[in-house]
């Protein structure tokens, strides 16, 4: 992957409940991406290049929760442990939170009221304008859901996007969700590399 001063380097929730063991919404493999996305962020600084954060940032009850009326466990209450991002992160940029109106929706540009429906943006589109940035690399957790919304919005909001498929990992409810979002991404005109490359 090459960096330079108009890419974005968009490091999606590497949160403890999502890449520790432990977390609440373990997602297989969390861990490991950790290092590799290390790397990127090391790469991505030496171009001058743009690393941004987001985090899963729930209160302890809104519906996108199974025990309120969603699908998921609880998990990144903020706050908590399991909202911090994983300790082995290297953090040396700014953080979306999303979700902490007890919003629903997945992606790191725009949250959604679970009753309207209505999105409203997080605050990423206009941060990275303002920086000038032309191209996205979106890496992180998971796959199947907030890393492939976010790698959609940003293809969508004409960002040249690339994912690195060795730095992200799938939540995977359904067999197959994982290899379903690769071709939904590349769909939309999402290029899809290693991080070697
Ligand atoms: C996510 C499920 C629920 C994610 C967030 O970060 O991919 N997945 N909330
Ligand atoms: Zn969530």
């Amino acid at each position: 992957m090459d960096y330079d001063a108009k890419t974005a380097l968009i490091v999606v929730d590497v949160q403890n409940d999502f890449a520790d063991a432990a977390g609440s919404l373990y997602v297989s493999g969390g861990e490991t991406v950790v290092p590799v996305i290390n790397g990127q962020i090391s790469r991505a600084r030496e171009a001058d290049a743009t690393v941004v954060y987001t985090q899963d940032w729930h209160p302890e009850s809104t519906p996108h929760f199974e025990k309120d009326g969603g699908i998921w466990p609880v998990h990144c209450v903020r706050d908590t442990w399991g909202a911090q991002f994983h300790p082995d992160l290297d953090v040396v940029g700014p953080s979306i939170r999303k979700g902490t109106g007890g919003e629903d929706g997945y992606s790191g540009f725009t949250v959604r009221d679970p009753e309207s429906g209505k999105e409203t943006p997080t605050g990423l589109g206009s941060l990275l304008l303002d920086a000038g940035i032309e191209k996205a690399v979106v890496v992180g957790l998971a796959l199947d859901y907030c890393v492939k919304e976010t790698a959609l919005d940003a293809v969508a909001g004409e960002f040249a996007t690339t994912l690195l498929t060795d730095a992200t990992a799938s939540v995977n409810l359904q067999p197959g969700d994982d290899e379903r979002a690769l071709a939904d991404l590349e769909a939309a005109g999402v290029v899809l590399v290693g991080s070697g490359m």
